[in-house]
């Protein structure tokens, strides 16, 4: 099994994310995904009608920035690809070129993708997990997963799909006249704006090397309780 560069493999697949504060979202009784940004009009989709698109089985690996990943979870749903052409596509207004795809979760989680990674073979707006329908841990009642770009893209929790004609300003780019207002930490938790796990894209600004020791110290402990759990889970 090979992993893609600064990765290591985790038993089990721990609930992550800059949420962990928080217990999950509620889920409302019947919940959506709005439809948004450069669209004639706005909006929502039931997340039921996921079951009525074309389905889609997807076996990948799962890596966040951090270091860690879970290895070849069983995901099902519906290609990003399908759903934008027969979804939201239709609905773009002609005028405004999308460059980008915002997807937002129910916790206020959001995450900016370009649309030429958004619409790659593996992205997947996902509704079961392992044979089972999503719990909230990883994400109920839909995600997004985009497993060749590291966990942050990958919205928990999608309420949201937000079309935009431009990218990231350049404060959330990192740009290098910027550098100087940042702490520490929001420089170490800089998004890099692709995050393509095999040309590891961690960070905007740092080059990955300093950062893997780091994040591994930081996610030890989570790393930790994940493979209890999973071992008691098998007993
Ligand atoms: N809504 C939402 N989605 C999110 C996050 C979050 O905090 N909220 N964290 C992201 C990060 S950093 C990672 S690594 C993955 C973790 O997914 P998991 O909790 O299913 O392991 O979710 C991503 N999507
Ligand atoms: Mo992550």
């Amino acid at each position: 099994m090979t992993l893609p560069p600064g990765q290591h493999a985790v038993d089990g697949f721990p609930r992550f994310g800059t949420h962990l504060h928080h217990p999950p979202p509620a889920i409302p009784a019947d919940p959506v995904i709005e439809i948004t940004g450069a669209v004639a009009e706005p909006f929502a989709l039931p997340v039921a009608d996921l079951a009525t698109l074309p389905r889609r089985q997807l076996t990948a690996d799962f890596h966040c920035v951090a270091g860690w990943s879970a290895t070849q979870l069983r995901w099902e749903g519906v290609a990003f690809d399908a759903f934008y052409r027969q979804v939201v596509e239709p609905s773009a207004r002609p005028d405004a070129p999308i460059t980008h795809v915002a997807f937002g979760g129910l916790d206020g989680y959001a995450s900016l993708v370009l649309l030429e990674d958004a619409l790659a073979a593996d992205v997947l707006i996902a509704d079961r997990l392992d044979g089972h329908a999503l719990d909230s841990d990883h994400g109920a009642p839909a995600r997004l997963v985009s497993p060749g770009q590291y966990g942050y893209m990958s919205t928990k929790h999608l309420c949201r799909i937000e079309l935009r004609t431009a990218g990231p300003d350049r404060e959330h780019l990192g740009a290098a006249s910027t550098l100087a207002r940042l702490g520490l930490r929001s420089l170490l938790v800089k998004r890099h704006p692709r995050a393509r796990v095999w040309k590891e894209e961690r960070n905007p600004l740092l080059p990955a090397w300093p950062l893997r020791p780091i994040y591994r110290l930081l996610t030890l402990p989570i790393e930790y309780l994940s493979a209890r759990g999973s071992r008691e889970a098998r007993k």
